[in-house]
């Protein structure tokens, strides 16, 4: 029986569409660089908004009306659920999802009946997978819900709650691998800290470094091939999370020997909470070979916390598709809506068309920004604004022949340095503008 009797597959129509159930940008088999679509974004669609969402916010409970729902934590709901949940990403053309362990499968009384309450429902995604051709992104540990949580999982005080994590973990990993799962997330739920004075950070920070070694040797184990990704976040719900941003999780896996075995899950509204741009997060991660794949959302200018809206924002769209083009693309990765539908948007059906905006606002990203770069139009002025270092002086600081009394006997000689020329940021501006008004 279908959950969504009234809404067809969603099909590209192209911009002039007036269909609010048609995709105006997003055209799975256009190619783009080389590349369709498709295959440029591996869209993907959260379990834990889309399917586990009601609306709840502090001052009130859930709102969202889900007629598949029963409301119950039963296994046969949960199981349910995941039939319809298929039928929402074969309509909206998403070729992946992602979920937690606790978004897909209720808890039980001991972790023995947990993990056989996430076993039966896996067994309706490995049925579904296959019947569907959908595919599973990531899958990861909800190890912030649970009160047992609240001093954190990996990072946490008490020994025992650390060996819970790692049973849970253990076996997230197992279903992960069993359902082709092409990366597994580490997102540090509950891993940072409120106040120091009753915090030993650096003993924190060293059994994290060991919970992921033991995930690394525990992947070998079984086989497991998929991607382990960080996705950094530096506030919410501690006050201070160790995995604050792309910069400081590079930090913190190098010092650990851990940079060969994990890449980074970049989210929008993370970045922005981190007081960067997603550009930077991405370039980032990028020069360091550590761009993994993407939580695609965006938070609202006057909010200052993580509020996971629907990213339809096409400067946001063509700065993110940029720097993903200029560092390859998203290889095991997606572009993954970790997004949500505001509380008054209640209906079924605005699941539809908050993915349909964003997935649209994506795909006019990365046609905008593969046409600036076909024009070389930002890059050439890079160059020529670095050119500098290309011969000369810049060349041998560059190649590492020139010392400070190198450079000091140049400088005298010389006695001024070269006048400096225009940053020319506004016209850089105007030429991002004319690009989204071509395309
Ligand atoms: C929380 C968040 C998580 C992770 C997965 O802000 O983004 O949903 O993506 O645990
Ligand atoms: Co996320």
């Amino acid at each position: 029986m279908s959950a969504f009797p009234d809404i067809p597959t969603v099909q590209y129509e192209g911009p002039e569409s007036d269909n609010p159930l048609a995709f105006r940008w997003y055209n799975p088999d256009e190619m783009v660089e080389g590349k369709s679509m498709k295959d440029h974004f591996r869209f993907s669609i959260v379990y834990w908004h889309t399917f586990r969402g009601t609306g709840a916010d502090p001052f009130g409970p859930g709102t969202a009306v889900r007629p598949w729902d029963d409301g119950s934590e039963s296994v046969q709901n949960a199981q349910n659920r995941a039939r319809v949940a298929f039928e929402l990403f074969e309509k909206l053309q998403a070729p992946y999802y992602a979920f937690h362990d606790r978004d897909v499968a209720p808890e039980g009384s001991s972790l023995a009946e947990t993990n056989a309450n996430f076993d039966a429902v896996a067994d309706v995604l490995a049925e579904e997978q296959k019947r569907s051709g959908v595919k599973l992104l990531w899958g990861t540990a909800n190890m912030f819900s649970n009160p047992r949580f609240m001093h954190g999982a990996a990072t946490t005080c008490n020994a025992d709650v650390f060996a819970y994590a790692a049973a849970q973990v253990k076996k997230a990993m197992e279903v992960t691998h069993r359902l082709g799962g092409e990366n597994y997330v580490f997102w540090g739920g509950r891993e940072g800290y409120q106040n120091l004075y009753n915090t030993d950070m650096k003993r924190e920070l060293d059994h994290l470094a060991q919970f992921f070694h033991m995930a690394v040797d525990y992947a070998k184990q079984i086989g497991f091939t998929g991607q382990f990704l960080i996705e950094p976040k530096p506030k919410e719900p501690t006050k201070h999370q160790y995995d604050s941003d792309a910069a400081a999780c590079l930090n913190f896996l190098r010092a650990y020997d851990l940079t060969d075995h994990f890449k980074l899950n970049l989210e929008t509204n993370h970045a922005t909470l981190a007081g960067h741009t997603m550009m930077h997060e991405i370039d980032y991660a990028g020069h360091q070979g550590a761009l993994g794949s993407i939580d695609a959302n965006t938070g609202d200018m006057l909010l200052g916390w993580d509020t996971d809206q629907f990213g339809t924002d096409y400067y946001l769209t063509t700065q993110m598709m940029y720097y993903i083009l200029k560092h390859g693309g998203l290889g095991s990765g997606g572009v993954n809506f970790d997004a949500k539908v505001r509380r008054e948007s209640f209906e079924p059906i605005d699941l539809f068309y908050a993915h349909i905006g964003s997935m649209d606002a994506y795909a006019k990203g990365l046609k905008i920004a593969a046409a600036i770069r076909a024009d070389n139009a930002l890059e050439s002025f890079i160059e020529k604004r670095y050119s500098s270092w290309d011969s000369g002086i810049g060349a041998k600081i560059e190649s590492g022949s020139v010392g400070f009394a190198d450079l000091e006997a140049y400088m005298l000689e010389k006695g001024e340095a070269e006048a400096n020329i225009s940053g020319r940021q506004e016209l850089l501006e105007n030429v991002v503008n004319k690009y989204i008004d071509r395309v």
